[in-house]
């Protein structure tokens, strides 16, 4: 199922208020993007990455970070590294390897005979929703999926939309706020994203981790992940260690993992790429009445299902 197509209710508002502002693409809104099969994806990504993700040829030893952005891809990528670096197994060695992207790949813009070539097991980054996501049948690979807060969420990629050159975009808050809640902005609407991979009707074998248990409990969560990729029993000393190397700290202060690769194209003057790393920073962003519609939401496109974000979002 994808986002609804017609002209959100924010964007109709944007086009009346704004009447010199630049609007783009066929949905007029106030970032560049592309559309694709009713899903809002980052300019550069075209229809042919789209058709060939789709078409991506897996392994049974493949391993999908599957999210919508900005709900904690990057930290299950550093910890996948540092799992492998503490059972030692060479793979995704950090001195051979410049940055962490180079190691864990996002699949819809990276060409795909680089990803053919990699050896041993592959992490592949992917922001498809699920009916876009890799998926072959006759291939049990494994897709590791981690949720956010909505609200969160949405303050981590107003920034990210802000930050990045090339989505030319500088408005307000509850601008993109009221977007989000459209599902107008990149990879749609968090809520149906979140909802088709939770019920996962294909029944593909999916670890649901979510952003805010991880900061409860890392080594919870550093165990799911190992025992998930069938890595080699982890001990107390090492998921400690994995946890330590992945803080937030440490990742803002690695080159390997902060993304200053792409400090070039970023906005001198916006929030870095590792910007806070927090829960509950939506309280400093969101207006009680955009923050009831956020809950009104939740509660509409959960109500069927036992997500368990019930103490997320206070409902
Ligand atoms: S992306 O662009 O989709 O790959 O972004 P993603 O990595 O999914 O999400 C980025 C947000 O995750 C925060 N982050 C972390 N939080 C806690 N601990 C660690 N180690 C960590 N690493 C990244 C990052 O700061 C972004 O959130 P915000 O709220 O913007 O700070």
């Amino acid at each position: 199922m994808a986002s609804e197509v017609s002209m959100p209710k924010a964007a109709e508002d944007l086009k009346a208020q704004s009447k010199d502002r630049q609007l783009y693409g066929e949905l007029e809104l106030p970032f560049k993007h592309s559309y694709l099969h009713g899903w809002i994806y980052p300019p550069f990504i075209k229809e042919k990455h789209l058709q060939e993700t789709k078409a991506f040829k897996l392994r049974e030893s493949d391993v999908l970070i599957a999210t919508f952005p900005k709900n904690g891809t990057t930290w299950t990528q550093k910890i996948i590294q540092n799992l492998h670096k503490a059972h030692g197994t060479g793979h995704m060695q950090q001195d051979k390897v410049k940055v962490l992207l180079d190691v864990t790949p996002w699949l819809e813009n990276t060409p795909h005979d680089q990803v053919d070539a990699m050896t041993g097991p592959r992490y592949l980054k992917t922001h498809n929703s699920y009916d876009w996501v890799a998926y072959d049948p006759a291939v049990r690979c494994k897709y590791i999926y981690v949720a956010r807060n909505p609200k969160d969420v949405c303050v981590s990629l107003y920034h990210h939309c802000k930050g990045f050159e090339v989505f030319e975009y500088d408005g307000p808050f509850e601008e993109f706020a009221g977007l989000f809640l459209e599902g107008k902005v990149e990879s749609g609407d968090w809520w149906v994203h979140v909802k088709e991979f939770y019920q996962n009707k294909r029944d593909m074998d999916t670890l649901f981790l979510k952003y805010e248990d991880m900061h409860a409990d890392g080594i919870a969560a550093v165990n799911k992940i190992n025992d998930f990729c069938a890595l080699p029993p982890l001990s107390e000393e090492q998921a400690a260690q994995v946890l330590d190397l992945s803080t937030f700290k440490k990742m803002k202060a690695d080159p390997n993992s902060n993304y200053s690769w792409l400090d070039d194209v970023r906005k001198k003057d916006q929030a870095p790429f590792m910007r806070k790393g927090t829960v509950g920073d939506w309280a400093n962003f969101f207006s009680r009445e955009m923050s009831d519609k956020f809950d009104e939401k939740s509660r509409r496109m959960f109500g069927d299902v036992e997500l368990g974000f019930c103490d997320v979002l206070k409902l």
